[in-house]
């Protein structure tokens, strides 16, 4: 196992992930940004290191500035986190030449799921079933035409180096299609340096249900079951829970399976996450994979007692899984809230500034836990140049019932002050009818006015 490892990222992963270190008896070294000097996230690691000005690009984007503050303190391994380089091909490739070990998989397997043609393409060899369109980039406006005509209106056009909902065209008719093409391959271009398009038939009212796989070196890899996360804003997920609701015992195993062993089919090393669309006529396809431990990786911890980050670091210190399918049970319900620094009256515009009171979540209901990863703190001054997320409710119960009744209980007894946040909004969810009988899909927020709020003052 590593003896010291750098963390290469802030707020409450950084936290989350220094806690792992400190439970493995390995020392950790954060590295920060000048608007992060003094971050509540900071104290609890062994060593800090201010990497360079506030805005990303010149410090939590600066690969070479943290490879340096990595040599610099002599660690060994290097954790991304979530966001920034965690996804970087070129990072990773550039840690295994300074001969420090990148926590994550391989710059090739990035790589290959940074092309989300390839990734679908991929997955169907593997046996997973894809969303019906192509598994070749789209070659011109007519190409795509006589595609969209043998899927069948209405169609979607990704692009191939998206993901996450960036550059996705709905078109219901063949001229809308002509005219999407091109706008959709310039922005593509202007946005990822890649102007190549995919088509798929758009799937109205589904579910975004995603499987968590762990793979180590030797071969092995295992499924962690789901989460349902198609609570989103604007494809900001807000509320994710596991299982998804809408699974079945069977599928979950038959979906989960297949997800693992397409995983060991090319080679994948360490935690991944494999994104599938729940169409509402009960199909489930893949949609892409994302190479990282995710935001909502605390739902899965929760019902499978497995540890995420500390399965990564075993994994890149080149331990083999210690389990096997047959050993991860789940067990109970989980919900996690994200509390993003966001003002709900005016469109969820950032809120960043001076956090005057912060009490963390409690539960007392018997067989109910809760868990609060933060990245805030009262005194703490939330800056502005970084995503708001600045913590994470996350609570487990026997039941899905009884988790939602925690989840009340925990946001009744959290508190926030000198900054808005999507605490209430969360409230609200909890209480929505369809949310409650746990039949949803990706429309819930916008269908149920939810996020409906007064408009921004100009
Ligand atoms: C889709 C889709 C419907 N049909 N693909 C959005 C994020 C990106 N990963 C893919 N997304 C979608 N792809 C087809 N063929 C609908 C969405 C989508 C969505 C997916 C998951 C969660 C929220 C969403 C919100 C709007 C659209």
């Amino acid at each position: 196992m590593f003896r010291r490892v750098l963390i290469a990222n802030r707020g409450e992963i950084a936290a989350r992930i220094v806690r792992a270190l400190d439970e493995l008896s390995i020392e950790s070294v954060a590295v920060y940004s000048e608007a992060d000097a003094g971050a509540p996230w900071l104290a609890g690691a062994t060593t800090t290191v201010c990497i360079g000005p506030a805005a990303s690009r010149s410090s939590y984007l600066d690969a070479g500035a943290i490879l340096q503050a990595a040599e610099q303190t002599e660690c060994s391994a290097i954790h991304p986190g979530y966001g920034f380089l965690s996804e970087n091909a070129v990072f990773a490739a550039r840690c295994a030449q300074h001969g420090i070990t990148f926590v994550g998989p391989g710059p090739a397997a990035i790589r290959r799921m940074g092309d989300k043609i390839g990734a679908k393409r991929t997955m169907a060899a593997a046996g997973v079933p894809v969303i019906p369109g192509s598994l070749d980039p789209l070659e011109s406006a007519a190409h795509a035409s006589k595609l969209a005509d043998h899927v069948g209106y209405p169609v979607l056009l990704k692009a191939s180096a998206g993901g996450g909902g960036k550059g996705m065209r709905r078109c219901d008719d063949a001229a809308a299609l002509a005219a999407a093409y091109t706008e959709a391959s310039i922005e593509a271009d202007k946005a990822f340096g890649n102007s190549q398009l995919y088509l798929e038939k758009y799937l109205e009212g589904g579910r975004h249900v995603e499987f968590q796989v762990l793979a180590d070196a030797y071969g092995h890899a295992v499924h962690l079951g789901d989460r349902e996360c198609s609570i989103q804003r604007q494809h900001q997920k807000l509320l994710e829970e596991s299982p998804s609701p809408a699974l079945h015992a069977g599928e979950r195993s038959d979906l989960g399976g297949r997800a693992a062993a397409a995983a060991v089919s090319f080679g994948y090393v360490n935690a991944g996450t494999m994104e599938f669309l729940r169409a509402a006529d009960g199909n489930t396809y893949f949609m892409e994979m994302n190479t990282r431990l995710q935001v909502e990786h605390p739902v899965t911890e929760m019902v499978t007692g497995v540890d995420l980050v500390k399965a990564q670091l075993a994994i890149a210190a080149g331990e083999p899984l210690p389990i096997e399918q047959g050993d991860v049970r789940f067990e109970g319900h989980a919900i996690e809230m994200r509390i993003n620094a966001e003002d709900p009256d005016h469109g969820f515009r950032p809120d960043p500034g001076l956090a005057t009171l912060v009490v963390p979540p409690q539960v007392r209901a018997a067989g109910a836990r809760v868990r609060w990863d933060a990245g805030i703190a009262t005194g703490w001054r939330v800056p502005s140049y970084y995503d708001s997320l600045v913590g994470k409710v996350i609570v487990h119960a026997a039941t899905r019932a009884d988790a939602i009744a925690a989840a009340k209980e925990a946001l009744g007894t959290f508190r926030i002050e000198g900054v808005k946040t999507t605490a209430p909004l969360h409230l609200r969810i909890l209480d929505d009818p369809a949310f409650v009988r746990g039949v949803y899909d990706v429309n819930l927020l916008t269908r149920a006015g939810l996020t409906a709020s007064a408009p921004a003052k100009a």
